[in-house]
């Protein structure tokens, strides 16, 4: 059977081609922000596929040993699953699951989810070839997007939908609790959620993990500038922003920025956009929330999802965390 490699959800476009109100919310208020969701072009995902090979950068390499470790594990605690990812982007975690997967059936089905289409269709297409049992349909969209198309169709077995890698992070805790309510509505009592979370630890190991020897991180901040040029006909100048990741304790975030170097004016011009930027003002890009596993667990009880088991490394540093609504 072929398998058309990707399914583009409904308003796809319509979201990407987006008017730009966030942008230009954004870039209005004090201090300045931009929507992390701005990042994944092509060259940001793939800029970001090389932050999680870096020796300073230890969340991938550390949710990949728990799952090498424990895949098996969870999937013996699910049984045969529809499996659903959300933010797959090269799916190469993934491949830990789908191999524990394929031990206990041969009929899976998985669905892996990303926004960027470039690395979505790659990997579908080799997932494809590398689990013929399988089948695999990756699902264009955004997260709202595609938990609204899983809601509108649900599955007659099981179905686990995961979440890894600490993208929660990049939540604030308001949209945090939205997206958990969106999830629990994609799963039917008895279904599946896993998620993969960052945990706090020392301020020094967090901000070498985002001001990288190699400045691969400040090569994925600045093409935030670089992609809003070219989808917005704009004109920001990356030389004149430099990148700065700082671990804010109180809060337990570690918040990204670009920070201007000199004042000079910014144009996009298909959002008719104008913006004025003073020497040493700052856009935050990101935030990158860390977590406590106990009170995680806290939060996925109220939205109705008890756990029923959670994993950790040795140092825990990164957690793991399976529920069921
Ligand atoms: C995608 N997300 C979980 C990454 C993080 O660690 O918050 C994004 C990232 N930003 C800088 N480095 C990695």
């Amino acid at each position: 059977m072929v398998i058309d490699p990707l399914l583009i959800l409904d308003n796809h476009y319509q979201d990407l081609n987006n008017d730009g109100e966030d942008i230009i919310q954004g870039l209005s208020q004090t201090p300045k922000t931009l929507p992390a969701k701005y990042f994944y072009d092509d060259r940001g995902s793939q800029l970001f596929e090389e932050i999680c090979q870096l020796p300073e950068y230890y969340p991938t390499r550390t949710e990949a040993a728990i799952l090498s470790q424990y895949a098996a594990e969870i999937a013996q605690s699910t049984g045969n699953c529809e499996l659903v990812e959300l933010g797959s982007g090269s799916s190469t975690k993934t491949r830990l699951l789908l191999d524990a997967y394929r031990q206990i059936s041969d009929d899976c089905r998985y669905f892996p989810i990303d926004i960027s289409g470039g690395i979505l269709k790659n990997s579908v297409l080799e997932l494809q070839q590398a689990y013929p049992e399988f089948f695999i349909q990756g699902l264009l969209g955004t997260y709202e997007q595609a938990l609204a198309h899983l809601a509108a169709h649900p599955w007659r077995r099981s179905r686990l939908i995961f979440f890894l890698g600490s993208s929660l992070g990049n939540f604030t805790p308001q949209e945090s609790e939205q997206f958990f309510k969106q999830i629990a509505d994609a799963l039917k009592p008895g279904d599946y959620f896993l998620l993969g979370i960052d945990l706090q630890k020392p301020k020094n190991i967090l901000e070498a993990a985002y001001n990288d020897s190699q400045g691969v991180t400040a090569a994925f901040n600045l093409n935030m500038l670089s992609h809003l040029n070219w989808r917005f006909q704009g004109n920001f100048d990356l030389n004149l922003f430099r990148h700065q990741a700082i671990y804010n304790v109180a809060d337990t975030q570690i918040e990204m920025y670009l920070h201007c170097q000199a004042s000079h004016d910014v144009t996009l011009e298909t959002l008719n956009l104008n913006v004025g930027f003073a020497a040493g003002e700052s856009i935050l890009t990101e935030i990158s929330r860390k977590f406590d596993l106990v009170d995680m667990q806290q939060q996925l009880t109220v939205q109705g999802m008890k756990t029923l088991k959670t994993w950790t490394d040795p140092q825990q540093w990164f957690g793991l965390i399976l529920c069921q609504r």
